[in-house]
């Protein structure tokens, strides 16, 4: 079937929105047809080649749509289902799904290659036949896509989509590095350092976990007021001086340091973010990486006197350490009783044709959260 996709020809290159050639799902997979996609930071990183990729390419990978039809073998979903994808599958069967760890799902291992599992494409160039490539299997900027029956979960058909949509990334992983990959007892005290998509569902998590004293870190005032309606305590304006910040945090936790910290800051990483989220954190805390930046920044400097007599702890999350066919329902849940905001994470509702535009306002930094497509 013909479909309308936005196609990344090469690193840099503007999107192209065409007509392209979509083969019908195989065996164990299901056509989609997309209802919404956010635009994440990590699609710009990609297409800005700090995340290395095969061209051409279809981006996107935080998508909530219906299923249209399924290939053989599908059991978990049918047509009509609504949906929301995983940026990477859970196969099930795999030690790691078995062992209730899906992030480091064996499938995941196919996700480099910008091919489906058996190593073809779905997706075709109508100008001269050639196969473009899936971003995470999913290649959510685009009208229809053919993905695998691993990589979706059913959601409530009364809930929206275009707010679901934000559970197949960010918001997954903001709020489950703050509940899956650290425990916060209530009252403890937590550092979200970059109030983003991520660090917003983080303070959200935070906050439903009961810690005392949320202090949210960002160089922007926008993001910080921001950060207040999700639901933090204090805000620190950076400005520069890592060292001002962590001193700024001492005093709020009485000299002591926050139990937990979480480093939300992504594309801008850099060693003073990294170490404001380091030295936040007090004797015997820990430290919860998420952003990951340009593969030649990611040498940080972290002071391994103060790591090991301090005893702090460094632990990396992907997903939010999610189980995702059971943590998305439950979010979904969770945003039905009004516990969680996702309308306020959606700060702008795009067409597929303003992509390019959405991913300059990924770089701008400063005017969005989320640019959700819709189609
Ligand atoms: C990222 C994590 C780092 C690799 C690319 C995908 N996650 C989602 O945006
Ligand atoms: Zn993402």
């Amino acid at each position: 079937m013909r479909i309308k996709a936005a196609v990344c020809y090469g690193e840099r290159e503007p999107l192209v929105v065409e007509e392209v050639e979509l083969d019908p799902p195989r065996a164990n997979e299901v056509l989609i047809k997309y209802v919404a996609s956010g635009v994440c930071h990590s699609d710009v990183s990609i297409h800005q080649g700090f995340l290395p990729r095969d061209y051409p390419l279809i981006l996107g990978h935080e998508g909530a749509g219906i299923i249209e039809r399924v290939g053989e073998g599908v059991t978990a979903v049918q047509p009509g289902d609504h949906v929301v994808l995983g940026f990477i599958p859970s196969c099930g069967t795999c030690k790691w799904c078995h062992v209730g760890v899906p992030i480091l799902c064996d499938l995941g291992a196919h996700i480099r290659t910008g091919k489906m599992i058996d190593g073809t494409a779905r997706h075709h160039s109508t100008k001269d036949g050639r196969d473009l490539h899936t971003l995470m299997f999913i290649s959510t900027f685009a009208e229809y896509s053919v993905v695998p029956e691993a990589s979706v979960v059913k959601v409530p058909e009364h809930l929206p989509l275009e707010k679901l949509c934000l559970l197949g990334c960010g918001f997954t992983t903001g709020f489950g590095a703050a509940t899956n990959a650290i425990h916060i007892k209530p009252g403890e005290t937590v550092t979200i350092v970059g109030c983003g998509g991520l660090g917003t569902a983080a303070i959200q998590g935070a906050r439903l976990s009961g810690a005392g004293k949320i202090i949210a870190v960002d160089v922007q005032e926008a993001k910080l007021d921001l950060a207040k309606k999700f639901g933090a305590t204090h805000t620190v304006r950076s400005r520069g001086n890592p060292e001002e910040v962590v001193n700024e945090i001492l005093e709020i936790t009485w000299g002591v340091g926050t139990d937990y910290s979480m480093e939300f800051v992504g594309g801008d990483q850099t060693d003073d973010t990294v170490r404001v989220a380091f030295n936040a954190v007090r004797k015997g805390g820990t430290m919860v990486m998420i952003g990951v930046a340009e593969r030649s920044k990611q040498n940080f400097a972290i002071d391994p006197y103060t790591l090991a007599l301090w005893s702090k702890r460094i632990v990396g999350v992907l997903f939010g350490n999610a189980q995702f066919r059971v943590d998305i329902p439950r979010y979904a849940e969770l945003y039905d009783q009004g516990k969680i905001d996702l309308d306020g994470m959606v700060t702008q509702e795009i067409e597929l044709g303003q992509i390019n535009q959405a991913f300059d306002d990924v770089l701008a930094g400063d005017r969005v959260i989320r640019s959700v497509i819709r189609f």
